[in-house]
């Protein structure tokens, strides 16, 4: 599914950038529908749709609008993208599970993202890991960043590559203004995406375009047997407004054989 060299930047630096994975119709519908969920209140929006955080109580964080998939059937589609699933087939070891989609919107005076990564804070997640083995990646939880706008230099994604293999505690002193080598800035243009394991120590930069916010589709995936959180899963009472693929996608599974959604992609996918 990943080619040598991707597999090699993958395990060198915990990211790859896939380059153009969405068509310009799917990009325009995207960022007309994110327009129009980001301009109602919380209670203006279809359920499940619903923020991290109610814009109305706290006006500053970067609100992230969940579930977009069941209220659309493009955002539906976006979770099982093959130029997507190329990369989380292959860091998954086919064994993938949707746990969230977070449609989000950073303005200049968005709260800053701080560095972070699953494995930070003195405290490693043994649910959030990754390895390079028998010729292959591997992460159990990898988030996939598809850019709905062009991110210019200076603004959006930074990370330490590398740091999805740190020992050591980051210093104090490194923030997401550190800069190169440490800490890298990464600009991509509207519709590529950023797949990285969240055991890469990573945060953004602030938007700085006052006239368009920059707007983001983050896909979460985990390995379908780890135990992420309890409620992760389809949405039961919501069922009919997702795919079957989807759905079966979005569920738990065993280590043992592939999901079918993921035989058929992966028959799809090798062509
Ligand atoms: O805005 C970004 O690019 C970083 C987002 C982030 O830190 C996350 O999704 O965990």
């Amino acid at each position: 599914m990943l080619t040598e060299e991707e597999k090699w930047l993958f395990d060198l630096h915990g990211y790859l950038i896939l380059r153009q994975v969405i068509t310009v119709e799917d990009l325009i519908h995207m960022v007309k529908h994110c327009d129009r969920w980001h301009a109602m209140k919380e209670s203006e929006l279809p359920p499940p749709l619903c923020s991290y955080s109610d814009p109305e109580t706290e006006p500053t964080a970067a609100r992230a609008i969940l579930h977009a998939e069941y209220a659309d059937p493009v955002f539906d589609r976006l979770i099982l993208n093959h130029n997507i699933m190329r990369a989380v087939l292959a860091l998954t070891r086919e064994r993938p599970q949707h746990l969230l989609s977070a449609l989000t919107v950073n303005k200049p005076d968005s709260d800053e993202i701080t560095l972070h990564s699953g494995t930070s804070g003195g405290w490693r997640n043994p649910a959030n890991d990754y390895q390079a083995a028998d010729g292959e990646v591997f992460a159990t939880f990898i988030n996939v960043a598809i850019s709905l706008v062009d991110v210019p230099p200076g603004a959006g994604f930074v990370c330490i590559p590398g740091s999805h293999k740190t020992y050591f505690e980051r210093p104090e002193h490194i923030n997401i203004n550190t800069g190169p080598p440490t800490v890298v800035n990464i600009p991509v243009n509207a519709g590529d995406a950023v797949v990285f394991t969240e055991a890469l120590c990573h945060g953004a930069l602030p938007w700085p375009c006052e006239d368009s916010p920059r707007r983001t589709m983050f896909q979460r995936y985990c390995t379908s047997y780890a135990s992420w959180s309890p409620g992760s899963g389809p949405k039961e009472e919501h069922r009919e407004k997702i795919s079957e693929g989807v759905y079966e996608m979005k569920q738990q599974g065993g280590c043992q054989g592939p999901k079918k959604i993921v035989e058929k992609l992966v028959a799809e996918i090798n062509g």
